[in-house]
């Protein structure tokens, strides 16, 4: 069975980060390991949110998981929140990252033109750290203009996601899955791996919910660990999140707070057949 480590923040009631990666990492049929970089009582869009951070507690359990020589086949890293944080990744990256593991990287930070609260943008330059050693890259276009310090804009066409991606790529990330992109009104990702581009849209709902990046990234990493090719990959992981948000649209006494995937892991089970 291959294994997947998630290192991200666990937010107890929210449905992102690893509450929605375990799940679907492991409904894949992949062992997934989580290194829980801090604990918030809600996802930072609510107000009052508690955060605790527990980057001690991941050094004891980084030295533990050496000990024991455990290896991942692919790293997930998602929303880290802090340089502390950063710092502990690229330290998890330098003990557990090999020429043989995957190690796929959402810088999650910001969307729709805005950061995410309680953010500073001092993180950035810390983020392109990662980048370097990324396997996979997979911003939205707002973490995609932060990371190449440009100005957010609302509309785009798609030789300008093109040209972004092939700009991230200069960062040092061998392939790029930039999530969010629209074409005739539609949704979906484009992805560049240096060479080609693959691309995949889907229906657009006029909503936006929390936690749709994280599954998105989660299945993107289910999918390349059992040995899709990214074009496949990127089909699977815009299918599914589209049949959640979808699932979440029609669900009138739906929560307002994240998607509706565990209703739609049937789905995701069939696609990867
Ligand atoms: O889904 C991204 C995410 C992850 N973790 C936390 C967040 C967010 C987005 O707002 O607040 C804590």
């Amino acid at each position: 069975m291959k294994r997947i480590v998630s290192i991200q923040d666990i937010s107890c009631i929210g449905k992102c980060s690893e509450t929605v990666a375990l799940p679907i990492i492991s409904s894949m049929g992949i062992e997934t390991a989580i290194l829980p970089t801090s604990l918030l009582s809600t996802h930072t869009a609510f107000k009052n949110f508690t955060f605790k951070n527990l980057v001690d507690e991941c050094k004891k359990i980084i030295k533990h998981w050496k000990q024991e020589k455990f290896e991942f086949d692919l790293i997930y890293i998602g929303y880290t929140g802090t340089e502390e944080i950063l710092d502990l990744v690229l330290y998890f990256i330098e003990q557990f990252k090999t020429d043989k593991n995957l190690l796929v990287f959402d810088p999650a930070m910001a969307d729709h033109g805005k950061m995410y609260s309680g953010i500073s943008k001092n993180i950035i330059e810390k983020m392109k750290e990662i980048c370097k050693k990324a396997d996979y890259l997979r911003p939205n276009l707002t973490e995609s203009t932060l990371l190449l310090g440009q100005e957010y804009k609302e509309n785009h066409t798609i030789s300008e996601i093109e040209e972004t991606a092939i700009n991230l790529s200069k960062i040092g990330p061998k392939n790029i899955v930039i999530t969010g992109v629209e074409k005739e009104e539609k949704i979906g990702a484009l992805g560049y791996n240096g060479k080609e581009f693959y691309s995949n849209f889907e229906t657009k709902y006029n909503v936006s919910y929390h936690g749709t990046g994280d599954v998105f990234t989660s299945t993107l990493s289910g999918c390349l660990v059992q040995g899709k090719s990214m074009k496949e990959a990127i089909k699977i992981a815009t299918k599914f999140t589209t049949e959640c948000v979808r699932l979440t649209y029609e669900d009138k006494n739906g929560t307002k707070y994240g998607v509706n995937f565990e209703e739609a892991l049937p789905y995701l089970l069939k696609l990867m057949l």
